[in-house]
């Protein structure tokens, strides 16, 4: 595997004994680098491979159901990794304490760990730094090309990261070896993991009163997958922003969740439609836009805040700040779908019902929390916290962005100057209407 995926965190010596990847942002098996990455190094030192998952009490703001949906995803995971003779095993806790004990009881020799640019894998990684003396290799297996690897800044906009992924892709789209049956065994023992204890160690909200609709797991996203290519992908462009036709993907929560791997799917993509030119459509949206988003949060510490835009942007939110809001709702109302507007109402209540609102509507009902609210900080913490509750793709890079674009107009430009919004891009009811058949969505998913 190309070595640019992997970089040392720490110095310190390689001694012997087992090797742990401690999964985390990538619960997959197939087509993960930091998986990879940890078995070559443990055939080649004849040990044991582990693989750790440290289950946190809450997550962002994640929901019971959200949590389930991880959970049936990692149980899938265990079951492979039997097969494969690496023991798979779940830690309860703050990683720093629980990690730090595994490696002093086991001697373990080496942990890798899965890249995330989110503050708080960051400071799990930090806080283990600091404690633990063996080397730490961090892979970046969500992205094809390593976010380190693309650009070494924060990024103005999908045109200025396009052409840096444009030069680069090609040697990145490499083909993903297989995972080998683990030829040494690790011969300590280790508590089975007990799932429905799992649960309940929990302190999640289950005050969701829909079931989701999508399966969780590699194969499950495997399949969505094969749907896509053979009777969507063609039909893409044109479909992608009419709400009312399934016409995207649906792989978002398996991409989050890293069921699949980015790179899978564009080596599948490009066998039915050849990556000519980045620029719009599907490879623009998973490589550019997702890319860039990992950019702006890895670059920029104020991702999910306003500290975090462009100085003219946060200029006109202010010049307009005193500006009257026609109305202001609540996060309660806001939660309950409890606004004057059905299409707002429609669009919180596929998020509430189904756990993934469309895209298009997603920049809409982002805005409109800026549009009715009292501050543009208000709005921002709101939008987060209702997108990191419901969306099953929720607590994600992609999410901070998609906020901070809608609210900030981070990665867009100035557009004309209106009130309470300023020179941040507006998007009306009467705007939606004209762009696909806002009463055939509206009675869809209204109360
Ligand atoms: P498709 O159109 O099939 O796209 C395929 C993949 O490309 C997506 O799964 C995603 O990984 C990526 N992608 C698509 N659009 C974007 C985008 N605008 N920015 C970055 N990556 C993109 N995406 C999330 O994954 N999690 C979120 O929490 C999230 N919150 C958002 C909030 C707002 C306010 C906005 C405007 C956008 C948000 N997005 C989020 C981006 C986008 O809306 C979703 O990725 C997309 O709707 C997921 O559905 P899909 O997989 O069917 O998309
Ligand atoms: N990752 C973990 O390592 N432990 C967790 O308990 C955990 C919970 C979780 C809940 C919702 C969700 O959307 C993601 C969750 N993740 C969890 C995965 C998360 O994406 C990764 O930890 C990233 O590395 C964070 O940046």
């Amino acid at each position: 595997m190309r070595k640019e995926r992997v970089r040392l965190v720490n110095n310190f010596k390689e001694e012997d004994g087992p090797i742990i990847y401690w999964m985390s942002r990538d619960q997959r098996i197939h087509d993960n680098w930091a998986l990879m990455f940890a078995q070559e190094k443990a055939i080649k030192r004849r040990q044991p491979l582990i693989i750790l998952f440290c289950l946190q009490q809450k997550f962002l703001n994640a929901t019971q159901r959200i949590y389930n949906f991880m959970l049936d995803g990692l149980k899938k995971v265990e079951r492979s990794l039997n097969k494969l003779n690496i023991p798979f095993i779940i830690l309860k806790g703050a990683p720093e304490k629980i990690i730090l004990d595994f490696i002093e009881s086991f001697k373990i020799s080496n942990i890798i760990i899965d890249f995330s640019p989110l503050r708080i894998k960051r400071e799990w990684i930090k806080r283990i730094h600091d404690q633990i003396q063996i080397p730490i290799f961090e892979v970046d297996t969500h992205n094809i090309i390593p976010c380190w690897e693309v650009s070494n800044k924060k990024e103005y906009a999908a045109y200025t990261i396009r052409s840096k992924i444009q030069k680069k892709l090609n040697q990145y789209l490499d083909q993903f070896p297989d995972v080998k049956k683990h030829p040494y065994g690790w011969n300590e023992s280790y508590e089975k993991i007990d799932w429905e204890k799992l649960k309940k160690y929990l302190e999640v909200s289950n005050n969701d009163v829909h079931d989701l609709r999508y399966n969780p797991g590699e194969t499950e996203g495997s399949s969505i997958l094969k749907q896509f290519l053979n009777e969507k992908l063609k039909l893409y462009n044109q479909n992608r922003n009419d709400p009312n036709l399934d016409g995207t993907s649906n792989l978002s929560p398996y991409l989050h969740f890293g069921h699949i791997s980015a790179q899978r799917v564009i080596l599948e993509a490009r066998k039915i439609m050849n990556i000519s030119n980045l620029k719009g459509g599907f490879y623009d949206e998973i490589i550019v836009r997702r890319e860039l988003s990992d950019n702006f949060c890895y670059y920029e510490p104020n991702y999910d805040n306003v500290n975090g835009i462009h100085d003219w942007a946060i200029e006109t939110l202010n010049f307009h700040r005193k500006d009257k809001r026609e109305y202001i709702y609540s996060l309660e109302e806001f939660e309950k779908a409890k606004t004057h507007d059905k299409l707002w109402n429609a669009a919180q209540m596929q998020m509430v019902k189904t756990g993934k609102m469309h895209g298009y509507l997603r920049m809409y009902w982002c805005k409109k929390i800026l549009e009715w609210t009292e501050t543009p900080e208000i709005a921002m913490k709101m939008a987060i916290f209702l997108n990191n509750k419901y969306e099953l793709d929720g607590r994600d890079p992609n999410g901070y962005v998609g906020i901070a674009w809608s609210i900030g107009g981070v990665h867009d430009r100035a557009w004309n100057e209106r009130k309470v919004f300023g020179k941040i891009r507006y998007m009306s009811y009467n705007g939606m209407k004209r762009k696909f058949n806002i009463t055939q969505y509206i009675e869809k998913y209204s109360i």
